[in-house]
């Protein structure tokens, strides 16, 4: 009768607990995938890329994409196939992803401010895990435009390498493509590939490691080493779908949103680049999913340890749907973009969730996963969709582009612009979102009940949507 006697009942505890150690060593070593337990705080892998729109395989965005390494990632995890971005453009987006703020509420639209003098106090997702007992380093643009050194224990940022002289394709330097004429390795983001590789070949630390890396492609100039783009000669290249009349059911700030890139799109046209432009954006996002590839390898070992990856793109890209090019509106090719949990005994793997989730909700879901102390960031995780991918409990995904606003839940997408002017598509039945039902009264119901979930935004400092574009 041990537990009877203080001293025995010690000695029952003691006992216990080291058979419980020794039985997960020996579960440990007979099975590898239940590493993770030993482990109580996994490393984690934490993967950006620029501008990639829902145009690889597994989302399905264009029967031409070429990723398969994304798609296998994919695979090993949860693929989430309504992930939103925060915010339409590169700074908001990324701000909301690593600080957990809304952009609704951090206010934050312009490109030329840095996020830190915006929030000066705000604790990033490297800062939470450095607090947790994490090492975390970093490399290429993860922020926008700062490196941010208190979220980080080392930084790396490349030589910053484009062909020269450009435009190559007479446009303009900045909305340009081409052939890279240095190796895949030798480019601003192949740079990335060689410092993580060396990073994760130094000895392991007692310090669990978050390691992210954020990679430039696809944004533009579109170029690509050599091999990659001519795997998509333009002749044989599909343009993607889209109706002469799309703009004529939008309200004006809509139309007005869609043709901020008019200039571009006739120039498009009249040069007849079309093919090409959408070749070249399929070519950097093989480059960048090889890259990636070369990532993953390098830290295959970790996650057989049960490292967590997360993968996510800052937010969409047009090419010349609702004949609009690049980001700033708030239709799907804007918003939609591929977010990817794998955590291997963690999260069962081959799972496909279609609930819509915002990304700011990212950082809360992977501190939840890797068993972090404390609260981080505003908006509730969508932890729960890692394990059961339809919990009906998530709520809807919000988008903010400054005053415009946007909602994707279930199947709708609801868009209230800032002057009253409104869109909703039934995405079952029109995911392009060709046919807009707001002024349709069978869909007056269906609008308020969207309409009373929208975000109030911020009234702030933080610079509007175009002050950089
Ligand atoms: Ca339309």
């Amino acid at each position: 009768m041990a537990a009877d006697h203080p001293s025995g009942a010690r000695s029952h505890t003691l006992t216990r607990r080291r058979l419980l150690e020794l039985s997960a060593g020996v579960l440990a070593s007979t099975f590898p995938w239940l590493r993770y337990r030993a482990r109580s705080k996994p490393d984690v892998l934490f993967l950006v890329v620029d501008d990639l729109n829902d145009w690889t395989g597994c989302l399905g965005g264009h029967p031409q994409a070429r990723t398969p390494n994304i798609d296998r990632l994919a695979s090993q995890g949860v693929l989430f196939r309504s992930a939103h971005c925060a915010a339409p453009t590169c700074n908001p987006s990324r701000t909301s992803v690593m600080t957990g703020i809304p952009a609704a509420v951090h206010g934050l639209f312009g490109n030329g401010i840095s996020f830190r003098r915006h929030l000066p106090n705000a604790v990033t997702l490297p800062q939470h895990f450095m607090r947790n007992g994490y090492r975390a380093i970093g490399c290429g643009k993860i922020f926008h435009s700062v490196v941010d050194e208190p979220s980080w224990h080392e930084y790396f940022l490349p030589d910053v390498r484009w062909p020269d002289p450009r435009p190559n394709n007479g446009i303009s330097p900045r909305f340009d493509w081409g052939p890279e004429g240095r190796g895949p390795l030798e480019t601003t983001d192949g740079q990335l590939v060689t410092w993580a590789r060396k990073k994760l070949q130094e000895p392991r630390r007692q310090q669990p490691l978050f390691l992210a890396v954020g990679f430039n492609h696809p944004h533009l100039p579109w170029f690509a080493p050599w091999d990659f783009l001519a795997q998509f000669p333009p002749e044989q290249t599909q343009l993607p779908a889209v109706r002469d009349d799309d703009l004529d059911d939008i309200p004006p700030a809509g139309r007005e949103l869609a043709l901020l890139t008019a200039d571009e799109h006739q120039r498009i046209l009249e040069r007849g680049l079309w093919h090409q432009a959408v070749a070249a954006y399929l070519a950097c996002g093989h480059y960048v999913d090889w890259l990636l590839g070369e990532v993953l390898r390098a830290f295959e070992r970790r996650r057989q340890d049960g490292a967590v990856v997360v993968l996510w793109s800052d937010h969409g890209f047009h090419l010349g749907q609702k004949q609009h090019w690049k980001k700033w509106t708030l239709w799907h090719e804007s918003t939609r973009v591929p977010v990817i949990f794998s955590a291997p005994g963690r999260v069962d793997p081959g799972q496909r969730c279609d609930r819509p989730v915002t990304m700011t909700a990212i950082g809360a879901t992977l501190a939840e996963l890797c068993g972090l102390a404390g609260r981080w960031g505003q908006v509730p995780s969508f932890s729960r969709l890692l394990a059961d991918p339809r919990d009906p409990g998530s709520p809807p995904a919000a988008i903010a582009l400054h005053k415009h606003r946007a909602l994707c839940a279930d199947n709708w997408r609801y868009i209230l612009y800032r002057d009253g002017g409104e869109e909703l598509y039934d995405l079952a039945r029109d995911p392009l979102e060709w046919v807009n039902l707001a002024s349709s009264s069978e869909h007056h119901d269906v609008k308020a009940r969207l309409a009373k979930q929208l975000p109030r935004v911020r009234v702030t400092s933080g610079g509007t949507w175009d002050d950089d574009r």
